[in-house]
């Protein structure tokens, strides 16, 4: 079967010598795509062939005619339905959306003409004409500058001729790109040996536990997608639910990765490990989750545990001796990934836990914090919460100091 066609114009048609070899060349020999490239200079009428002139108006460079372009572009736009893409650096974003458009218009039969500049750019008569009579899109396929328009075009044909059926040989792992990853980063992936130079395949994907395996999976990529691309997770509603028996193993994993946060500075993470270990395995997430007297909440990220808040009702603290036994609540626990540290999920987690103490009952929240903390505390204190007390504790040996702070749970919403 074959499909529209792909042109390209450029005063170095020698430059797509690449597009002869792996899958495109292979789509290209079997027609299932086409692609033409020609040389602009076919188009120039005089002796030296030439394609630019000085800018109007004065200045550095040189600029595209729109005479040679005008005839190039006037006998290789094969009608109406034409895209023309024109690549510089001031372009609209080329985005795996914009590709997944054009190889649809390519299967409908349409045609894309990319026209390639050197120099200052193509004199701007060129776009102006054409989008009076096709569609014309300037691209940038990044923020960076590069002398030329064809590398931009050779990425723009391997992006988009890679979606035209039959090009990629495995179309599952098409289908995976662009809906199972939903828009965030891929998970690293690894093969045989399962150790290479002391570095182990982890655990996880010897498992042999295809639901465990989809979602550390999900979690990687929501992890590194935070780290090197926060602007992708940008309007990504955060949902916050009670927490189940089955989110156990999953919140004891946050736990070993958030507890050590909560540490004060020097504080032997060995120590922080073996706490985890013995006050948050997974039984105990279980526990709350299936308890009457605890609430357990868990933040979710584009469907993944991203944190998790603990209350325990009618807990009160030692060292209030004032607190109403039966109607206060300890917000025991509140923790987030590091990664999504200010995407407020925090406040998400906190506001739920405020407003469904109150729906139990209860009349005010305290909550103990390192007294080195000071983050947390201003966090607290933007809560709602104000220190009404300290108190003192051994961990390993070694003794912290906590502030108590506490507020109360006034709202118009309690039963
Ligand atoms: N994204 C992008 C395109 C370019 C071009 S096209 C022609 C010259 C430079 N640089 N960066």
């Amino acid at each position: 079967m074959t499909t529209g066609r792909i042109d390209v114009l450029s005063i170095f048609p020698e430059f797509f010598g690449a597009l002869d070899v792996s899958l495109i060349g292979k789509a290209r020999q079997s027609g299932t795509l086409e692609v033409g490239v020609h040389d602009l200079r076919g188009w120039t009428e005089d002796r030296h062939r030439t394609v630019d002139d000085t800018p109007a108006g004065g200045g550095a460079g040189m600029v595209m005619r729109a005479d040679v372009w005008g005839r190039a572009l006037d006998e290789v736009i094969s009608g109406p339905e034409t895209t023309l893409l024109i690549p510089t650096p001031g372009g609209e974003p080329f985005t795996q959306a914009l590709a997944r458009e054009l190889a649809e218009q390519l299967g409908d039969g349409g045609q894309v003409v990319i026209a390639c500049g050197r120099y200052e750019g193509i004199d701007s008569r060129v776009g102006e004409h054409y989008a009076g009579r096709i569609t014309v899109r300037e691209v940038s396929i990044g923020d960076y500058v590069l002398n030329g328009g064809e590398t931009a075009a050779m990425v723009i044909i391997e992006a988009v001729g890679r979606l035209v059926p039959g090009v990629v040989g495995n179309p599952q792992s098409l289908v995976e790109e662009s809906h199972g990853s939903d828009g965030l980063l891929e998970y690293p992936v690894y093969t045989a040996p399962a150790t290479w130079r002391g570095i182990e395949i982890p655990e996880v994907l010897r498992s042999g536990d295809h639901a465990k395996i989809t979602g550390w999976r999900r979690a990687q990529s929501l992890r590194r997608t935070a780290q090197v691309r926060p602007d992708l997770l940008a309007g990504r509603e955060v949902t916050v639910r009670r927490g189940k028996a089955s989110d156990a193993a999953r919140l004891h994993e946050i736990a070993k990765r958030t507890f050590p946060l909560a540490c004060p500075p020097g504080f032997d993470p060995q120590e922080a490990a073996r706490f985890v270990r013995e006050h948050l395995p997974a039984p105990q997430f279980r526990a709350w989750a299936k308890s009457r007297n605890a609430q357990l909440w868990v933040a979710e990220l584009a469907g993944v545990i991203v944190g998790y808040a603990t209350v325990l009702l009618r807990e009160a603290s030692p060292e209030i001796p004032e607190q109403i036994r039966g109607t206060t609540a300890n917000l025991s626990k509140i923790y987030v990934l590091p990664e999504h540290h200010g995407a407020g999920v925090a406040r998400d987690l906190i506001t739920t836990s405020l407003t469904e103490a109150a729906r139990a009952g209860m009349h005010t929240m305290w909550l103990g914090v390192n007294k080195q903390n000071v983050r947390a505390q201003q966090f607290y204190r933007r809560h709602g919460f104000a220190v009404v007390g300290e108190r003192m504790f051994l961990v390993g040996g070694e003794p912290q100091e906590d502030f108590v702070m506490e507020r109360t749970l006034d709202f118009a919403s309690r039963p």
